[in-house]
């Protein structure tokens, strides 16, 4: 057996989510799954080139946190398991799925694909190739809000940046470098470390001196908080707490989610190198279902209103994917354009 890290427990009493609440994350979960499942089919039929890293599995972290922020006006920084962090941020299904098939409809107009999802609308700032590259971007929205707000006195620039990355980035320096200015200039900033416990095929404990990572908030002054990461509510209330205190400049928050995720680390690894014992361990703990399961139980919807959801959401995919298709290729004159921000 292996001995896996022990979740953290969350009391699901303590959170009064109302009905509403409850269904708006089960769709935005239902919505990132689904959509990396169709991705799956899309890319074995050939329909997008390059690496494609599907997010199954970490649903809870991406909606608890971004359904914690307010979609349009906070930033989103993702990494190149990028594709469920668009859709939480409000990217549209139909726009994430285009730039997978690569075509000018794309939010990236075709010219990122998987791993640069990029939306200034939405403000999602990327989709990023190289590990821990994000992270001082994040830094970079984080200060602007705080620069307008405190030294140009506009007080609507009030908006929080999030900030996903993985186990393996934050052993990377720039994930060190970036707390220490963000902790020192309190800015308003969430790191959120998404600890599958898995670089491609390093385990976690191989990589680093410290495994708890949340811990390494500490030696920077910053609240550094751990999570499990397949509880959607444990995740949208540690989320709360650290919008509320950036937002009331009180300075960053890391969040260790203790996730999984349930693929291999891209479409092209055969995952063989995690243990049966280890993915049947994580299997059991999916995110949506324990979700579903508890708004059952607490009577804050049936069966049948779940299943609706998934319909709903599966024409949602499907309409992308026809869009997708239906789309045009970049225009090759074109290649030059978009490069600077003038070409929005
Ligand atoms: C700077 C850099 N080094 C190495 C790589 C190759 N690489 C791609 S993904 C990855 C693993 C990163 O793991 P983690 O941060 O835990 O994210 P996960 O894939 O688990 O979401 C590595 C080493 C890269 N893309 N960029
Ligand atoms: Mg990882």
């Amino acid at each position: 057996m292996v001995q896996e890290r022990t979740l953290p427990t969350f009391n699901a009493t303590t959170t009064q989510i109302t009905k509403e609440e409850g269904l708006r994350l089960y769709e935005d979960m239902t919505l990132g799954r689904l959509f990396e499942d169709k991705c799956a089919e899309m890319y074995y039929r050939g329909k997008m080139f390059g690496f494609v890293h599907l997010y199954n599995g970490q649903e809870a972290v991406s909606t608890g946190v971004i359904q914690a922020m307010r979609p349009g006006e906070d930033f989103v920084a993702s990494t190149y398991r990028d594709h469920v962090h668009a859709l939480s941020a409000g990217v549209p299904a139909k726009e994430v799925m285009a730039e997978l098939f690569g075509k000018a409809t794309g939010c990236s107009k075709g010219r990122g694909g998987s791993m640069h999802m990029f939306s200034a609308k939405h403000r999602l700032l990327g989709g990023y190739a190289f590990v821990a590259e994000g992270i001082p971007v994040a830094a970079g929205a984080a200060f602007q809000s705080k620069y307008r707000r405190e030294v140009l006195k506009d007080e609507t620039a009030d908006q929080v940046t999030a900030c996903f990355f993985g186990d393996g980035a934050a052993n990377n320096g720039q994930f060190f470098e970036t707390l220490n200015m963000a902790a020192l200039w309190k800015l308003p900033i969430i790191f959120v470390v998404e600890n599958n416990k898995w670089a491609i095929g390093m385990a976690h404990e191989r990589a680093t001196s410290q495994p708890e990572i949340y811990k390494k908030a500490s030696v920077f002054n910053m609240v550094g908080v751990e999570v499990d990461g397949m509880d959607v509510l444990a995740v949208h209330t540690v989320a709360q707490e650290a919008v509320a205190r950036a937002r009331k400049g009180e300075g960053p928050t890391l969040i260790e989610a203790l996730t999984y995720r349930f693929r291999g680390h891209s479409l092209a690894d055969p995952d063989e190198l995690r243990s049966k014992d280890e993915k049947e361990f994580w299997f059991s703990r999916d995110p949506i279902k324990k979700l579903g399961a508890y708004l059952v139980e607490q009577n804050l919807a049936d069966e049948d209103e779940l299943k609706a959801i998934e319909r709903k959401i599966q024409d949602v995919i499907d309409d992308a994917v026809k869009f997708a298709e239906s789309s045009p290729e970049p225009n090759p004159s074109e290649l030059y354009r978009f490069v600077f921000a003038e070409d929005e």
